[in-house]
């Protein structure tokens, strides 16, 4: 038995008593007769020990008080499955002349200013759709009406952007889209983008509006060519890249107006970066064309041959890093947002 001051004599919660206050007590008696700065480290190291205690104070109370988690704060979702129990394969699609916007309004109420996020389970991308469009807005509702319940069933966290181009001058699909990507990115940062044609219908909701380690080409057949690959390297109509993918190629070219060959400058500057273009069943990856003829202002692009042979020394400097334009308005409509735009002219 060694020796013992009074202190150790006390039951042990008495003695921690004991000592605070004998310890509170030296700290005062120092306070009133040290310096400043002495002064100062002791409040705060005093000011520390009370929110210790307040703290210790508050942990007990929530303890006694405390009701189940699940009741006070919102249920963690978790990740949407691998594939969606909502997929239905093969779809009907229908084309009545008589749809109104209003009509596709209403059926997708949970879709706000374009966007839409499953409710129940966190998507494993977040998209953007991007659809270049003139005068094409019989067709663009047709599209919404299909596309908005088609990502639905696929559970993903989503936005359309349709990028109109103002005036007369002549289309400019590649530039449209690379303005899309510009501004979408403005909103959030989407992994993934879909270039999509306005006239182009999915027919199976096993075609994932989703991103890979690779582009991917999501039209492998259409009504108008018997559901065929159009060419071997075709990559029109719908592509899938994730936001690095297309920085990586810095985009589109901006050169290419009027009808074709920016698909296929895409397709060279993929090819460029080694990437490999992968492409989904031809049985799933089909589509249907809504008819319809050329547009005026969407003339044969003459020049194709000649822009496709020099794509390899320009697309550096060509692409997302100059596109260059002036936004008119962007307006958040129901469903979809309505980016117009001047791209300039030739
Ligand atoms: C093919 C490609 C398309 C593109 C084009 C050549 C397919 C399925 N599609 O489409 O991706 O490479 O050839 O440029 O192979 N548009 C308007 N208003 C216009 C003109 C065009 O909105 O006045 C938009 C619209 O989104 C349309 C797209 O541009 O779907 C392509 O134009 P298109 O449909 O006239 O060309 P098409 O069907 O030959
Ligand atoms: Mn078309």
């Amino acid at each position: 038995m060694g020796v013992c001051s009074p202190a150790c004599k006390l039951p042990r919660r008495g003695k921690s008593c004991f000592l605070l206050i004998l310890s509170l007590s030296l700290l005062v008696w120092i306070a009133a007769f040290s310096s400043d700065a002495v002064k100062s480290a002791l409040v705060s190291f005093a000011t520390a020990q009370t929110l210790v205690k307040v703290e210790t104070v508050k942990d007990q109370l929530h303890s006694w008080t405390a009701v189940p988690s699940r009741i006070n704060t919102p249920a963690q979702k978790a990740m949407c499955p691998e594939e969606s129990p909502l997929l239905q394969g093969a779809v009907k699609l229908d084309f009545e002349s008589s749809l109104k916007l209003k009509d596709v309004e209403s059926n997708n109420k949970d879709v706000t200013e374009g966007e839409y996020e499953p409710s129940d389970c966190v998507s494993r991308q977040n998209v953007a759709i991007l659809i270049p469009q003139r005068n094409r807005e019989k067709h663009l509702l047709y599209l919404l009406h299909h596309l908005h319940p088609f990502l639905q069933r696929q559970q993903l966290h989503y936005a359309i952007y349709v990028i109109q181009q103002a005036g007369d001058v002549t289309f400019n699909r590649a530039k449209l889209l690379n303005v899309g990507y510009l501004e979408a990115l403005k909103d959030y940062s989407w992994d993934c983008f879909i270039f999509h044609d306005v006239d182009l219908v999915p027919e199976n909701d096993h075609n994932l509006y989703v991103c890979d380690k690779q582009p991917k080409h999501l039209v492998v057949g259409r009504n108008a060519t018997g559901y065929k690959l159009r060419y071997k390297g075709y990559f029109g109509g719908v592509t899938a890249m994730t936001k690095e993918q297309f920085l990586q190629v810095n985009g589109f070219s901006n050169a290419y107006w009027g009808w074709g060959g920016e698909d296929d400058d895409l397709r060279i500057r993929v090819e460029l970066q080694k990437m490999k273009i992968m492409r989904p069943p031809a049985d799933i990856a089909r589509y249907t064309m809504v008819f319809h003829k050329r547009d005026n202002g969407n003339e044969i692009n003459k020049d194709r041959m000649k822009l496709l042979g020099r794509t390899p020394q320009v697309w550096r400097k060509d692409g997302l890093n100059n596109c260059s334009y002036q936004m008119l308005s962007l307006e958040r409509l129901p469903l979809y947002v309505n980016v117009t735009v001047d791209i300039g002219k030739p």
